[in-house]
């Protein structure tokens, strides 16, 4: 008898079946394969080792907006578990960075530059030219009148080299200009009539950031990055400033797009509409600072009404499900769109703090329940870890694809 036949067949007749019942099972615990819904911490999809960056491996980097407590406290072993970007929350504006002409103020900067290249975490620069947190010396000369277009540009131009340059090779994208288009629904203004607006008499000094920026670090990749990128009348006037850059053959890569967003907005339709008309342009997009905020603008009275203040609800289910759902929604997006999309960075790193919670000093309802009326919501949840910086559930709605 021959039994190398038999045991052929033996093989054949019992171990490929349970070869394919430990595959299947295998698959089955896949997480590619779990819906959203059944994705959740502690079962088999919930892999310790991972975070948000290895889950994203093949799509973009994520990142997290720091401050320098960050680096030292709980908070750094979740930035390096779960994060492969950095963003400088406020150190590296013009106002904290360069606050007199010969000041340089660069130990914050340098601290999170250094935790990032010793984790090999990448870094954003955010921002090389704004109308908040700006340098006011800037805009003025010794006898306190303003100063001329001349002078401001090349003052511009100077901190440009100054921070760009230092940080040379190490900052792989900037945030060239911030925030320069009006708000209002009025289509005709499109730039906003900030210091820099005025002074220039025009939008000259963006083009000029952007220009200084690619001289300063030729290999950095430039965005121009705003609020509000999804509304339709605020959609249409960056999309007619970044129109006019890339005609004009201004160094510029993309967009970022912030993402400080709510409970329903903005529609699929709406985000969707934003990332075609600035991908039509050749330009790519990075989320630059997503965050959801759970505070409903519904609560708040109208300014001046005399309303007796709802309590706080808290983070309840029904609000937490909302945020799944925006959560998820925002991913599955943002995956179909990966060809485009460079970056999604979070804006704080737990809800443990949000820069939302503290507008109004802690009184009113905040930037994003819209306007100084009586406080009514303590704070915005608006992070994927929760206040003791575990992963919450719209976490896992997040990675569950
Ligand atoms: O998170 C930042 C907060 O700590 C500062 O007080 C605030 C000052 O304006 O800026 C916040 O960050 C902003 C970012 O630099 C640009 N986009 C809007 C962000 C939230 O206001």
């Amino acid at each position: 008898m021959n039994f190398s036949a038999v045991n052929k067949k033996a093989n054949r007749v019992f171990l490929l079946p349970a070869i394919a019942i430990i595959v299947l099972s295998l698959v089955q615990c896949t997480p590619k394969h779990q819906v959203a819904s059944s994705f959740k911490a502690g079962t088999t999809a919930d892999d310790p080792n991972k975070g948000l960056k290895d889950y994203y491996k093949s799509y973009f980097p994520i990142g997290v907006a720091v401050n320098t407590a960050a680096l030292h406290g709980p908070d750094s072993a979740l930035i390096v578990k779960e994060f492969n970007s950095v963003t400088a929350e406020n150190d590296m504006k013009m106002g904290p960075i360069h606050p007199s002409e010969n000041v340089y103020n660069w130990k914050n900067a340098d601290d999170i530059v250094d935790f990032a290249t010793s984790h090999h975490i990448k870094i954003r620069g955010h921002n090389l030219c704004w109308h908040n947190q700006e340098a006011a010396w800037m805009f003025k000369g010794a006898d306190g009148e303003p100063v001329t277009k001349e002078l401001l540009l090349k003052r511009l131009k100077d901190h440009i080299f100054a921070v760009a340059g230092r940080y040379k090779g190490k900052i792989y994208a900037w945030d060239v200009v911030n925030e320069a288009v009006d708000d209002s629904n009025d289509t005709t203004q499109i730039y906003r009539k900030s210091n820099w607006y005025n002074i220039c008499n025009g939008p000259d000094f963006i083009e000029a950031a952007f220009r200084y920026a690619h001289e300063a670090d030729p290999q950095a990749k430039l965005y121009y990055n705003d609020y509000n990128s999804e509304h339709p009348v605020k959609r249409e006037k960056i999309y007619k400033l970044l129109k006019k850059l890339v005609e004009d053959h201004v160094p510029i890569d993309g967009v970022g797009m912030q993402a400080h967003w709510k409970l329903n907005e903005p529609s699929p339709g709406e985000l969707r509409k934003a990332l075609d008309e600035v991908t039509s342009l050749g330009l790519k997009v990075q989320f630059t600072e997503l965050d959801i905020t759970i505070r409903l603008p519904q609560l708040n009275p109208a300014p001046g009404a005399t309303t007796t203040p709802v309590p706080d609800p808290g983070y309840t289910p029904e609000l937490e499900a909302k945020q799944i759902a925006q959560y998820k929604m925002a991913f599955d997006i943002f995956r179909q769109y990966k060809k485009f999309i460079t970056n999604v960075t979070f804006w704080n790193v737990s809800d443990r703090y949000s820069w939302l919670d503290q507008r109004g000093g802690g009184l009113m309802g905040g930037a994003a329940a819209g306007g100084n009326t009586t406080r009514m919501v303590k704070k915005a949840y608006p992070l994927l870890f929760d206040e003791n910086r575990q992963r919450k559930k719209a976490y896992w709605s997040v990675v569950g694809f």
